[in-house]
């Protein structure tokens, strides 16, 4: 090509070139501003440059410490931006010609994204962050190359200016939006809560058999209707109590942790829970009673109710008695010895034995208005689902976990719970057969799901187990299927399974 031409060239490939790089930095900022908005434990740059100093020679990798000192990481993270933006610009001069090259290189890059993710702890939200950022890259890419005219066409330029505008702003709030996050993370781990104990499983509540009787944290089941965990500064968190109340009373996290501890193992349950379902844990929580804190505000006569109120707008109604009958119904700050996660309503949430979580339970709690049952309709009352939320004589088999067992004498275990009555009895029935007691673990008192364990011969073949369980008042689990809508699941939890 002679000068003439490459010089009129050189303004078409620049075009080319911003497009392709302000397509590329639109996907990285999109990728960033979910992660963030995600809380995933890696961007996916990071987890590039993470990738490439655990696949790098060790020799390079000290190369690169004796070079940067500690500094490297940030070095590697810079190399890795610059080799993208070198990237990006690239796929957009090469889609000039090959306009499938631009969407086969957004398609590489985030495959190096999902790579790089899934070698680090918890990908799925860096997952869905790369899929967020690929999606971001292939709609802005469409639009800035539709009806492609010369250099000139000033549209061309303005879509640019616009997606490049778009772009900053999204990299300019995506920090911000993790930050908030990273800093309540921060004076979480920092908190020291006086009061707040260790849990130690009481002797034989743990048969050893199937999942643990105490539910670790990070498996606790998780509910609620955000988007993304509101973080609460624990500094800022403030109480209010009022309503149909005497006097009105407002708690700041200092004035709650001055109050009288009271801890307790207290099984949670959410009425979604179906039949054999996962959601269900039992933690150790520590907090300070509602009753002594209602008695205080001075409770009216004619309530009979407590609307609760989380910092992002979830409502839920509890019955007064719930709160005030005597049973632990806390508010927590600790949960299995540790304050609240984030995702589990740090730095403050309910607990009331004997109640579904929707009732009941709400996460970043920050309102309890005393009033009557007719005006406090929670969120999801007013989607169909019951105003009371007891929970329900349930029993589950976690043993066998898989299809085929060994024939011959075989432990079956699992757990049954009636939060706040309390489990009296257990039996199984292998093939529709006779029922069979189980025996039952010890539990510290009735607010606990309690696992028990059954021991049958089982020939070879295909077989049934179902369980059923009898509560503290003498009633027998019901065998009545019924879904969770409106007031929760009903029914034996059966499993099948081949003995070989
Ligand atoms: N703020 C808030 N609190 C909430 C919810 C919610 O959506 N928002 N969901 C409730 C439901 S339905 C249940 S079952 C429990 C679940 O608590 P967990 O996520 O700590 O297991 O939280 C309850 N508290
Ligand atoms: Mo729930």
């Amino acid at each position: 090509m002679d000068d003439l031409e490459a010089r009129r060239l050189a303004p078409v490939r620049a075009l080319w070139a911003a497009r392709g790089l302000v397509t590329g930095l639109l996907g990285l900022a999109t990728s960033w501003f979910v992660a963030d908005a995600l809380s995933a434990p890696a961007n996916p740059v990071d987890a590039v440059a993470s990738t490439v100093v655990a696949t790098i020679p060790g020799s390079w990798a000290r190369a690169g410490e004796q070079r940067f000192g500690t500094d490297d990481k940030h070095v590697l993270v810079l190399i890795v931006l610059a080799s993208l933006f070198a990237l990006f610009a690239l796929i957009g001069v090469l889609a000039r010609r090959r306009p499938a090259t631009a969407y086969v290189g957004w398609l590489v890059l985030s495959g190096i994204g999902v790579a790089a993710i899934a070698t680090q702890p918890g990908p799925a939200p860096g997952l869905v962050a790369i899929a967020a950022g690929l999606l971001a890259m292939l709609v802005a890419w469409a639009w800035l190359v539709r009806g492609h005219r010369p250099v000139t066409d000033r549209r061309a330029v303005l879509r640019l200016a616009v997606a490049a505008v778009g772009t900053g702003a999204l990299a300019a709030v995506a920090p911000a939006v993790g930050r908030a996050r990273r800093r309540v993370e921060h004076s979480r781990a920092g908190l020291a809560l006086a009061g707040v104990t260790a849990p130690v499983v009481p002797k034989g509540a743990d048969l050893g058999l199937a999942q643990p009787w105490q539910t670790p944290a990070d498996r606790f089941y998780k509910i609620d209707t955000t988007f993304s965990s509101p973080a609460v500064d624990p500094g800022t968190w403030q109480l209010r109590i009022h309503g149909m109340v005497d006097r009105e009373l407002t708690l700041t996290f200092a004035d709650l942790l001055a109050r009288h501890r009271t801890q307790a193992w207290i099984t949670l349950c959410c009425v979604s829970n179906p039949v054999g379902g996962q959601l269900i844990g039992n933690a150790w929580w520590s907090g300070v009673r509602i009753a002594p804190l209602l008695a205080e505000a001075g409770v009216q006569p004619g309530a009979d109710a407590v609307l609760q109120t989380s910092v992002d707008g979830w409502t839920c109604g509890t019955p007064l008695s719930a709160m005030t009958d005597g049973r632990d119904a806390m508010l927590a700050v600790a949960m299995n010895g540790a304050p609240l996660p984030i995702d589990h309503g740090f730095p403050v949430r309910t607990v009331v034995p004997g109640l579904f979580g929707y009732v009941s339970a709400t996460k970043w709690v920050v309102d309890l208005e005393v009033t009557t049952m007719d005006r406090a309709v929670g969120f999801w009352i007013a989607r169909g689902w019951s105003a009371d939320g007891p929970v329900k004589l349930m029993s589950r088999i976690d043993r066998p976990s898989s299809d085929s067992i060994q024939a011959g004498s075989y432990t079956f275990a699992g757990v049954a719970w009636e939060q706040h009555t309390g489990i009296e009895a257990v039996e199984v029935s292998l093939d529709g057969g006779a029922w069979t007691g189980a025996e039952l673990a010890r539990v510290p008192d009735v607010d606990t799901w309690v696992q028990w364990k059954a021991t049958l011969d089982v020939t070879p073949g295909e077989h049934q187990i179902a369980v059923r369980a009898r509560d503290r008042n003498g009633t027998l689990q019901t065998a009545v299927r019924r879904d969770v809508v409106p007031d929760g699941a009903t029914g034996w939890d059966t499993v099948r399974f081949t003995a070989g």
